[in-house]
């Protein structure tokens, strides 16, 4: 016999602790040996410039990466400034829509959807104007004028030997996205069969380690390390310039490039910044019973809530996911907590021509929301919305959640901007391991080393040019180690308002079993093709 006493008794969320943290382990990331390497090269002037005014092109289709050493730009519009990065458009928030890209790896650009809407035997609308400085449907590009020569056709195609970037809306103006092109290497760990000496060092580690590389890049354009690295722990478990060398160069051990892109969504103010999800789906971060409001229980489970009614705002649970209870309950429906960023970093489980070593289930770090580094099968029942366990979600990587990631590999990505002397911008980063972006081939964010996810920040605003760094954090994601500001001119770093400038992003991603990438980009003008030759 039931006893139906309990109907209409409403439970005061505080009795109720749900536990939901997951096996947590902890993560770490640090240890190590010694060596020194030495290395230098021959460093020429780093800079590589470019030329005026720059062009245009369309995100699009190449996937290697952009211009390295000295290249010229083509083109540029003149110095743009202001704040808001790009576009117009509003681009949503959250989720959905698949906007042009395709997944992955691959080839950035193109997609677009074609369709236009028109409807029955009007012309459709029409795809968009070449030259409006806005990318359409159908135009590989669009530099904001008519005229060849520059890297965009005056048809809106992309010129030869020339490389184009900027952002793409769906036709309504909705689902902003910008295509960074990204290049990665894969390496087994030292660990394995043919594995690389800097990779997988071990389990501790005292967080980021400032002074690994050289201030500027080398004559290819790729970062030199410098004396402070060595085989211990202190000198971030490097093996010598050789080794060092190997890490964004295309010869074994590792493998081949592989020629993959990172989307980076408009947030709806101006920010783009990649996301777990495939389609620009945030990360959610784990509720608590709290986030239920209050829970009133409906009757035994199976019976829909009978002895309950939802509010306007609530739902029927059966069973009662607010309290991890078989019964059923009516409760409010939480408001997502939402991160930006991939705490799941792994673009190259199943590209073609990766190699093979032993792989890890990956851990989620404390800044996406979930505490104690919990293994992703252990808190994907509790992820909100429920992950089918049959059917592994689809993300920008690899699907979710899954119990093999290759880790041991390296990602170099080039974003080409045109410095403008009143210009207000932001390149932000947050991830694991080791992350170095340079300015016009100038070492600025400095977050060397296998370490757990540090935040990092590269600053244009005027001609005042700062960088920052964290260097460790704690287990709820607070830093508490962080580097003093390195602080620097458009001068010092070689910049003249209105020419094109690269920053390149090396990152390595040496030490399982945390993996997670952040970027975003605020300030910079991506709503006109910038084209750079190749
Ligand atoms: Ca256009
Ligand atoms: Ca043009
Ligand atoms: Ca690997
Ligand atoms: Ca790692």
């Amino acid at each position: 016999m039931r006893v139906l006493g309990v109907v209409g008794f409403c439970l005061s969320v505080a009795l109720f602790v749900v536990a939901e943290g997951c096996g947590g382990q902890s993560h770490g990331d640090d240890d190590d040996s010694s060596t020194r390497s030495g290395g230098m090269s021959g460093v020429g002037d780093p800079q590589e410039s470019k030329g005026g005014a720059p062009s245009s092109g369309a995100p699009g289709a190449n996937a290697g990466i952009a211009g390295s050493g000295a290249q010229g730009v083509t083109a540029g519009h003149g110095g743009q400034s202001d704040g808001g990065a790009t576009s117009s458009h509003g681009g949503t928030a959250g989720g959905g829509g698949a906007a042009a890209q395709g997944g992955a790896l691959g080839n950035a650009g193109q997609g677009g959807e074609a369709s236009q809407g028109g409807g029955g035997g009007e012309e459709s609308t029409p795809a968009g104007i070449c030259g409006d400085g806005e990318l359409a449907a159908g135009e590989a590009c669009d530099d904001g004028n008519a005229e060849d020569g520059d890297g965009c056709s005056a048809t809106c195609s992309v010129e030869a030997g020339h490389i184009c970037n900027a952002a793409r809306c769906d036709p309504d103006g909705t689902h902003c996205s910008y295509t960074l092109a990204a290049t990665f290497r894969d390496f087994n760990a030292s660990t394995a069969t043919g594995g690389h000496p800097d990779f997988q060092p071990g389990y501790a580690s005292d967080g980021a380690i400032q002074g690994l590389v050289q201030e500027l890049l080398d004559a290819d354009g790729k970062p030199v390390q410098s004396t402070k690295a060595t085989t211990s722990a202190t000198g971030g478990f490097m093996h010598g310039q050789t080794a060092f060398a190997q890490w964004y160069r295309d010869a074994p051990p590792s493998s081949k490039p592989i020629a993959g892109e990172i989307v980076l969504w408009d947030d709806g103010t101006g920010r783009f910044t990649n996301r777990w999800g495939a389609h620009g789906e945030q990360w959610h971060g784990a509720l608590t019973p709290n986030d239920y409001g209050v829970v009133t229980l409906g009757g035994p489970g199976g019976t829909g809530c009978e002895y309950c009614t939802p509010t306007a705002t609530g739902m029927c649970y059966d069973p009662c996911i607010p309290f991890g209870s078989a019964s059923a309950c009516c409760a409010e429906i939480p408001t997502p907590k939402v991160f930006d960023g991939n705490p799941l970093f792994f673009p190259i489980d199943s590209a073609p021509g990766i190699l093979s070593e032993p792989r890890f289930e990956g851990k989620v770090p404390a800044q996406y929301g979930w505490s104690g580094w919990p293994d992703e099968t252990d808190m994907s029942p509790d992820y909100d919305p429920p992950v089918p366990v049959d059917a592994p979600i689809e993300t920008a990587t690899a699907p979710f959640p899954s119990t093999t990631h290759n880790f041991s590999f390296t990602t170099e990505v080039t974003y080409w901007f045109t410095y403008a002397a009143d210009m207000n911008a932001i390149f932000e980063f947050t991830g694991d391991d080791d992350l170095w972006v340079f300015l016009n081939g100038h070492l600025a964010v400095d977050m060397g080393s296998w370490h757990v996810p540090t935040n990092g920040t590269l600053t244009i605003a005027g001609d005042q040019i700062t960088a920052t760094a964290q260097l460790n954090v704690d287990d709820t994601g607070q830093a508490t180690k962080t580097a003093p500001p390195k602080n620097g001119t458009a001068e010092t770093y070689g910049l003249v308002s209105g020419n094109a400038y690269p920053i390149k992003v090396f990152h390595a991603e040496r030490q399982a079993e945390g993996s997670s990438f952040r970027i975003s980009i605020a300030g910079f003008d991506v709503g006109k093709s910038l084209c750079v030759a190749e």
